[in-house]
């Protein structure tokens, strides 16, 4: 198939499982174009079923704000007739799903009826999208989408209860691949990072404020008042500044390192005695998944998607949205314990092999081809 894809080409997850998902179907044989602003951050391989085509802005005096559901659609109508695409693939409703609908009604000017899948990852749903600002578009466009998938059951249900949802929301979960992301024997990082054998605790996300860093922050120096303990804070945000002047209020810069934003993430996964997540709301949690793959536990809140991934008391643990107490005594329990530790590592392992991408794959292109076969049959609607 030839197959577009838009999405944030950020650090962000839904930019990762996109641009995992196109390499991924590359591999399988399939024609994968990627139409974003940027090149993908994980797009970092060569591959020959790749193409990328950037979305170029002719800016102009009076734009105060740059006109990018516009310049996207249009690429997107250009890039279908020229490269004849089968259907297009957008990832976060914001604008991408409605710059999408806006292509397919170009093209059916042109008698050409693209399918247009949307995947909602989260914010664009439980945050932003459902904002007054937004959620009349997000609403419509979702709606007119041929085919509307979600990562997980808690996101689809959200998704019914914040919109006026007439179309029905296949849940896809989001995948880890394991060629990638595998345990691997690190141990001159751990030597350079807890020099006196101290337990790992790793944090990886965007530092907004939905993901509650602080939280993570405060979890640690509880946890290092009891265990000799080191912290890894991977990625960079807003809530950055902040959390370095809570570990300086706390007196605990010395074992708190603030990494920024790592491209081998699986590499410091590999040193890691627990993972946290305590966010405020997560439809999936795929940095969780992705540490789990790399046999690590989490430490986690209950909130949206996570617990369909973090299974209590068995892979990890996980506490109500801000309950650093619980949090920190779980993480104190786990890693005070070789043997249960050992357990969660496993147990962790074996509940990521669930998402594994080789299972996941094929379920989107059973998808793809359902959609496809189904437009094929309506009689295309112009609006
Ligand atoms: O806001 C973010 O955390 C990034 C966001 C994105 O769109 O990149 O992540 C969302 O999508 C990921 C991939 O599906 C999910 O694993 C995250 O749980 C989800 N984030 C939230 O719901 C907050």
């Amino acid at each position: 198939m030839k197959i577009g894809i838009t999405c944030y080409p950020t650090y962000g997850g839904s930019g990762v499982i996109a641009t995992e998902l196109g390499k991924g179907l590359a591999r399988k044989g399939h024609k994968v174009h990627f139409i974003t602003y940027r090149e993908p951050a994980r797009l970092d391989t060569f591959d020959a079923n790749i193409y990328y085509h950037e979305v170029r802005f002719a800016d102009y005096p009076l734009f105060e704000y740059t006109p990018y559901e516009t310049a996207l659609a249009s690429r997107m109508v250009d890039i279908v007739l020229f490269e004849k695409l089968d259907l297009l693939h957008v990832h976060y409703a914001i604008p991408h799903a409605s710059a999408a609908f806006m292509a397919k009604q170009i093209l059916l000017t042109k008698n050409i009826n693209i399918p247009i899948i949307t995947t909602l990852h989260g914010t664009d749903i439980t945050l932003v999208g459902k904002d007054p600002t937004y959620s009349p578009v997000v609403t419509f466009s979702i709606n007119r989408s041929d085919g509307v998938t979600a990562p997980s059951q808690n996101l689809k249900e959200e998704t019914y209860s914040h919109f006026d949802i007439d179309k029905e929301i296949e849940v896809i979960p989001n995948f880890v691949d394991f060629s990638r992301f595998s345990k691997s024997n690190k141990d001159h990082f751990k030597k350079a990072l807890a020099p006196n054998g101290e337990k790992v605790l790793v944090h990886t996300s965007n530092f907004r404020p939905v993901k509650r860093v602080l939280d993570v922050v405060r979890i640690f120096d509880k946890v290092r008042a009891k265990i000799p303990s080191k912290l890894l804070l991977i990625g960079d945000g807003p809530e950055r500044q902040k959390a370095e002047i809570l570990c300086r209020e706390l007196g605990n810069c010395n074992d708190v390192r603030f990494l920024g934003k790592q491209d081998a993430i699986e590499e410091l996964l590999a040193i890691a005695d627990v993972f946290i997540m305590p966010s405020e709301s997560e439809s999936f949690g795929l940095a969780a998944l992705e540490a789990m793959a790399v046999q690590v536990p989490v430490i986690s809140s209950n909130t949206g998607g996570i617990p369909e991934i973090n299974i209590d008391g068995n892979t990890g643990f996980t506490s109500n949205v801000g309950d650093v107490e619980e949090m920190s005594k779980n993480a104190i329990a786990l890693l005070s314990d070789e043997e249960l530790l050992t357990k969660f590592r496993e147990n962790a392992f074996k509940q990521s092999q669930n998402f594994n991408l080789d299972k996941v794959l094929p379920l989107y292109e059973d998808y793809y081809s359902k959609i496809v076969e189904q437009v094929q049959k309506e009689v295309p609607l112009l609006s």
